[in-house]
């Protein structure tokens, strides 16, 4: 079922919507006497209700036709649900409605939370690792043309092509702001004026993020999530959910990869100003650079075993006729992965600076409320994602990188 034109939902119309909408109706249960309803949305984008009765739940997620963090003067295209939806299909969508831009999915219930909001409060997740390496694993290499034909991947290219508004804005946020004067940009004034301007008058840097928007721009490479940070994925200690799709697009694989380390890098980096008497965090802190290489070493394993696996399936990337003998495919296949991490570390450099000397900031740094502490941590995190970016290519493996961050501050 559809509606006829679009309305932002509220929690009276939302009650009403529901009940002429069947798919969600019977979701529900139908005794909707007694519905609780909740906004919970503290993503930057969208409006997020918790709807449930005494026996049933969902979570609608509505895209409003602007930015929600920056009020209804950034405007941006509702159209971003339909992609969301498209990426969802896999993953527990119960309903859409592309003319109020409505999303109707499973409720991660309690005690499922944000893994940011894990990470801020010290948490350990062991299988944190294995759950975001297979959901990387798999969603990348059966996208790829590791995998697809090229009609197969140019086809799929084409349905997710029109997500152009989401790509522009990460365009902008990550690959240009940061790197100019913008209105919207902000740091922990004034402790880091003179970091945000050095971000801004560094050649080298500029050098590099050129070629890193560039790859974004025009890298069909795999279906990606768009915006894999650690407030995209929900967690418990034995469960790991994937939230948040709407920027997925054909780019480059190590942008999500990226994005997931570079976000787990902010983390490790805001623990100081989150430590106290009773809990100093250092045990933390080697628990997530411990996280961050076993991620890449298992993502590694497991896209390397589903390509192995491969040899009767439709890739077209390395035909067998050519790729024909078991010491090119090695050659060929740790070609593939190494400049996949050197993407991958320049992404999450990137993603770091944004997040530090751009428009939309994190939690981990700004739950600190100490200034002085937080601009501590913010700058350690700014210079190790400048080394990172300016060295990316000198690094043959996760351990190199994490290595050099630790000697880096
Ligand atoms: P945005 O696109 O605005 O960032 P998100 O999809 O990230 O919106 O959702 C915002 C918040 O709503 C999440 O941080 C989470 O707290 C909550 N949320 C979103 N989806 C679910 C879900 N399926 N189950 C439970 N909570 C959810
Ligand atoms: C105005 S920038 C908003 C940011 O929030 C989203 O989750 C993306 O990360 C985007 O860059
Ligand atoms: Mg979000
Ligand atoms: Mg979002
Ligand atoms: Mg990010």
């Amino acid at each position: 079922s559809s509606s006829n034109e679009f309305r932002p939902l509220d929690h009276k119309y939302i009650v009403e919507y529901i009940k002429a909408t069947p798919a969600l109706r019977s979701q529900l249960g139908y005794n909707l006497d007694d519905l609780k309803i909740r906004e919970v949305g503290d993503g930057n984008l969208n409006f997020v209700f918790i709807v449930a009765t005494p026996s049933a739940s969902l979570v609608i997620k509505q895209a409003l036709p602007y930015v929600r963090s920056m009020g209804e003067s950034w405007s941006m295209s509702k159209e971003r649900s339909y992609f969301e939806a498209e990426a969802l299909r896999e993953q527990g969508l119960y309903y859409y409605d592309r003319t109020m831009s409505v999303i109707g999915m499973r409720y991660l219930e309690p005690p499922h939370i944000v893994l940011r909001k894990g990470l801020i409060s010290g948490i350990e997740y062991p299988l944190l690792a294995e759950h975001m390496s297979e959901f990387m694993a798999r969603t990348l290499f059966f996208s790829s043309l590791l995998h697809l034909t090229t009609t197969q991947h140019r086809s799929s290219v084409a349905k997710f092509c029109g997500n152009v508004e989401m790509c522009r804005l990460t365009e902008q946020v990550i690959f240009s702001d940061p790197y100019r004067e913008s209105q919207h940009s902000y740091w922990t004034s004034p402790y880091l004026d003179s970091d945000a301007q050095a971000v801004r008058e560094d050649n080298i840097l500029k050098l590099e993020v050129a070629e890193l928007k560039s790859r974004f721009c025009e890298r069909a490479q795999a279906l990606i999530h768009g915006d894999l940070h650690t407030g995209s994925v929900m967690v418990t200690r034995d469960s790991t959910q994937v939230i948040d799709p709407e920027f997925s697009f054909y780019g480059p694989m190590g942008f999500d990869i990226g994005a997931f380390i570079g976000n787990l890098f902010l983390a490790y980096f805001a623990q100081d100003g989150h430590a106290n008497h009773g809990n100093d965090r250092k045990l933390y802190k080697e628990w997530i650079l411990r996280t961050i290489v076993e991620i890449w070493t298992l993502f590694d394993k497991k896209f390397t075993a589903l390509w192995d696996d491969s040899n009767n399936s439709s890739g077209e990337a390395y035909l067998p006729e050519i790729y024909n003998n078991a010491e090119l495919q090695l050659l060929v296949k740790r070609k593939y992965i190494k400049d996949l991490l050197h993407d991958t570390l320049g992404f999450a450099a990137a993603k770091m600076i944004r997040r530090i000397v751009g428009v939309a900031h994190v939690e981990d740094f700004e739950s600190i409320t100490d200034t002085a502490t937080r601009a501590k941590c913010e700058r350690q995190a700014l210079d190790v994602a400048k080394m990172i970016m300016k060295e990316r290519r000198r690094f043959e493996a996760i351990t190199g990188a994490v290595s050099a961050i630790q000697e880096f501050h």
